[in-house]
């Protein structure tokens, strides 16, 4: 976790950057796991302005530099495309990034804190909880209509901003190991959650062998398609703008929809409590995969649509020992908002990879039926 009490002052942050007028207001930001986020208000000659202001977790993103290197690539290209596309109010439609008064777009404070701003999109808003199959659909077209963005992508590979992000088989044997050091003397108290997630070994490696053979080919990808990374147009609902690019970078399609079908295929929050109210929606799945196809479908190879009902299930998984390992390393990772919020979260986690699992034979035929 960072200290945020020895931290500078919003006010000394945002004067590092060349921002018109006078700031009005700074205040917390969204609901991420892991960066800071804030938003600022100034009041300028031409009206109201507001940007997003965030710190870097530099414990996770060991680079920024390079990560911001990757997010300017991405955005540029993403604008190229829009305009090329003649696609209107591309400001709200792709993040923008504005660097520091040194150029950096990376501001590193005096206590080492690095800092970004961009654009806030006006008009916008995200949903951390699914309301609609229309809703669904939307969202995960646009993140299909972002993978099609980046197919094209000049400039080489990006870096991976972090190695074997979605590597299940590495993150399951991290969970191995977190069970063994048991740091936090938590592991006795929730055997039943690890013994869950050990009878399940076998699913961990198969998106990774498949890659390893090329059978599942390596495509640039977000790799946080959670619902709350799409701003929604707060007047038409549409599916407007993709934020969270810290993750853009070399990966599977498949990691990607999974996490559509984690986050948006189930009507309760990651971190609800009441288990009962947990589970996959077929309605949502259905509108996801629709949606997610109306758009990839032309550019996933078989192996890829092969397993698409199954990503679901692999990386509610991996999210599941990932929550749970937290825990049992004593809440080093996430930000947590009481001490047995990853416990918690693991215990939903698994509780949808149950689910999934009751379901996967309809979720595969729902997928067949709509691929053709
Ligand atoms: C983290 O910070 P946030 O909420 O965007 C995490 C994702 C998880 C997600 C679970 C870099 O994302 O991988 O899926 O929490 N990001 C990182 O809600 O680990
Ligand atoms: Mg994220």
């Amino acid at each position: 976790m960072q200290d945020k009490i020895s931290a500078p002052s919003l006010e000394e942050i945002a004067a590092a950057f060349d921002l018109p007028g006078a700031l009005s207001s700074g205040a917390p930001f969204g609901s991420g796991h892991i960066n800071d986020t804030y938003r600022l208000d100034y009041t300028t000659g031409e009206g109201p302005r507001s940007f997003v202001l965030q710190r870097i977790n530099t414990a996770i993103f060991k680079d920024p530099d390079r990560l911001m290197e990757n997010i300017l690539r991405v955005t540029r290209h993403q604008r190229t495309k829009l305009q090329e596309n003649g696609a209107g109010e591309t400001h709200r439609r792709v993040l923008e990034f504005f660097p520091a008064r040194d150029g950096r777009f990376c501001h590193v404070d005096p206590k080492g804190g690095c800092w970004r701003l961009s654009l806030l999109v006006e008009g916008t808003h995200t949903c951390d909880i699914i309301e609609s199959p229309e809703q669904a659909f939307l969202t995960a077209a646009a993140f299909a209509r972002f993978q099609q963005t980046l197919v094209d992508l000049p400039g080489g590979r990006l870096h991976e901003t972090i190695p074997n992000f979605h590597n299940t088989a590495l993150r399951f044997a991290d969970f191995e190991k977190a069970v063994r050091e048991d740091r936090a003397g938590r592991a006795a108290a929730v055997a039943t959650e690890i013994d869950f997630a050990l009878q399940r070994r076998h699913i961990a490696p198969v998106l990774v062998d498949l890659m390893r053979k090329g059978a599942v080919p390596e495509r640039v990808t977000h790799n946080d398609t959670k619902l709350n990374n799409i701003l929604l147009d707060d007047a038409s609902g549409e599916a407007l703008c993709i934020i969270d690019l810290d993750t853009v970078m070399p990966g599977s399609a498949l990691y990607d929809f999974g996490d559509m079908v984690r986050s948006s295929a189930c009507t309760a929050a990651e971190d609800e409590a009441d288990l009962t109210l947990v589970g996959v929606e077929m309605s949502m799945f259905e509108a996801l995969a629709r949606g997610y196809l109306s758009v990839a479908r032309v550019f996933l190879n078989p192996a890829e649509i092969q397993h698409l009902a199954f990503s679901g299930k692999l990386i509610t998984f991996e999210q599941g020992i990932r929550f749970l390992g937290d825990y049992l390393n004593g809440d080093s990772y996430y930000k947590i908002k009481y001490p047995e919020h990853n416990l918690v979260r693991a215990r939903n986690q698994f509780r949808l990879v149950a689910s999934i699992e009751e379901h996967e034979a309809e979720m595969a035929a729902v997928v067949d039926e709509i691929a053709g």
